[in-house]
C-alpha cells in the first residue's frame, strides 16, 4: 500500500515548507531525506517529532531507494541553488542536480511510487522576449544551474513517457520566506535584503537594479506541490509556480525599507553573469489544471518574511 510522502530537501527552505503544509493537511508518514549540505535541521525544529529524519545524499542509490519504496508521492526538492553557485563550481553542482535527479527517479521507478513532484526552475525560460512565460515557450537556459534543473524536468517527463512513472514538474519563479537562509554569497536576494535592513547595512545590487523577478512566497508553493500531488492528467507535465505578478529589485529594496521605516541607499555592483533580466509567470496553466491560487501579494508576503527574521530568524 502506498501509504507515506517523501521529501527529498526536506530540511531546506522550500522542502521543510512542504513538510509542514502535508501535516497541516494531515499526513500520517512523512519522510525527510536531506544531506544537510543546505538544509539544517533547524527548519523541522518544531515538527521533528512527527516525521522521520534520514541523512542520505540523493546521489546515493543505495540509501536512497528503500526510503522511496512505495511511496504515495516523492517531493523532490534536494537540489544545490544557485546561478552563481553553479558557474562556480560546475561539476558539484551538475552531480547533485543532474544526477542525483537521475538516480532519484531511477528509484522511484524501480520502488514504484505513485507521483513524483520535481522542483524545476523558472531559469529554463532565460531571457524570453515576451512576459509572462509561458510553459508552451521553448527554453532557453543562460546558466548551469538553469540547464541543471531543465535537464531534471526532461527527465521526469521521459520517465513517465517511457517508464509509466508519474511525474509533474513545478517551474519555481524566485521563492521567498520564512527560513530562507541569508547567511550565504549564493542566498537568495530577498533573505539579503531582509538581513541588510534588519542589520541596517546597504545591500549590494548587482546590475542597475532594474532587473525583475515575479518572487513567490513560500507557502503558495508549498500549496501548489500539495495540488500538484493530487491532479488528475497531468502526468509529464510542467507547470509554471509562480505568483504571475513581476518587481523590480530597485522596488522590491524600495518596500522593504518602507515597511521597515528606514531609508537606507542600495550600493550598485557590477550586472551578474548568466543573470535572466525579467520573469514573470504565466499562472493559467497552473490554475486550469492543478487548481492552484495563489494567497499572497508581495507585500504581505514581504511583511510575513520580515518579521520572521526579526523574531525568529535570529537577525
Ligand atoms: C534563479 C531562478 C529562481 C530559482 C533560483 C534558485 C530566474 C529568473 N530565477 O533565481 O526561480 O530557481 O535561481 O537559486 O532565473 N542580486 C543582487 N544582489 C545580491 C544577490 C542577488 O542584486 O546580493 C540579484 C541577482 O543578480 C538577480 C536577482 O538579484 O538579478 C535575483 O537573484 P537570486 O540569486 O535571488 O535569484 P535568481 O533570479 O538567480
Amino acid at each position: 500500500m502506498r501509504d507515506h510522502y517523501v521529501v527529498t530537501g526536506g530540511a531546506g527552505f522550500i522542502g521543510s515548507a512542504i513538510v509542514r503544509s502535508l501535516l497541516e493537511e494531515g499526513a500520517r508518514r512523512i519522510v525527510v531525506v536531506d544531506s544537510l549540505v543546505t538544509g539544517r535541521e533547524s527548519n523541522l525544529e518544531e515538527v521533528r517529532q512527527s516525521i522521520e529524519f534520514h541523512r542520505a545524499d540523493i546521489r546515493n542509490y543505495e540509501e536512497v531507494a528503500p526510503l522511496l519504496r512505495g511511496a504515495a508521492v516523492v517531493f523532490h526538492e534536494a537540489a544545490i541553488p544557485s546561478v552563481p553557485r553553479s558557474i562556480e563550481e560546475p561539476e558539484f553542482t551538475h552531480d547533485v542536480n543532474v544526477n542525483g535527479t537521475f538516480t532519484l527517479l531511477c528509484a522511484a521507478r524501480v520502488g514504484e511510487v505513485g507521483r513524483v513532484v520535481y522542483a524545476a526552475s523558472s531559469s529554463a525560460y532565460g531571457d524570453s522576449q515576451v512576459l509572462p512565460k509561458v510553459e508552451t515557450m521553448a527554453p532557453s537556459p543562460k546558466s548551469p544551474y538553469a540547464l541543471h534543473k531543465l535537464a531534471g524536468e526532461y527527465y521526469a517527463s521521459v520517465f513517465a513517457s517511457v517508464y509509466g512513472l508519474d511525474t509533474v514538474s513545478l517551474r519555481y519563479f524566485n521563492v521567498y520566506g520564512p527560513r530562507q537562509d541569508p547567511s550565504s554569497p549564493y542566498s537568495g536576494v530577498l533573505s539579503i535584503f531582509m538581513k541588510s535592513v534588519l542589520e541596517r547595512c546597504p545591500p549590494t545590487i548587482f546590475g542597475d537594479g532594474e532587473q525583475s523577478r515575479d518572487f513567490t512566497y513560500v507557502e503558495d508553493v508549498a500549496a501548489l506541490n500539495l495540488k500538484a500531488a493530487r491532479a488528475r492528467n497531468v502526468s509529464g507535465k510542467t507547470y509554471n509556480g509562480g505568483n504571475g505578478g513581476r518587481i523590480t529589485l530597485n522596488g522590491a529594496w524600495a518596500l522593504v525599507q518602507k515597511i521597515e521605516g528606514v531609508e537606507i541607499p542600495a550600493r550598485y555592483g557590477p550586472p551578474r553573469a548568466g543573470d535572466v533580466r525579467h520573469s514573470q509567470a504565466d499562472t493559467a496553466a497552473a490554475a486550469r489544471d492543478l487548481g492552484h491560487a495563489p494567497r499572497f501579494s508581495f507585500e504581505e508576503g514581504m511583511r510575513r518574511t520580515l518579521a520572521w527574521y526579526r523574531h525568529d530568524g535570529g537577525l
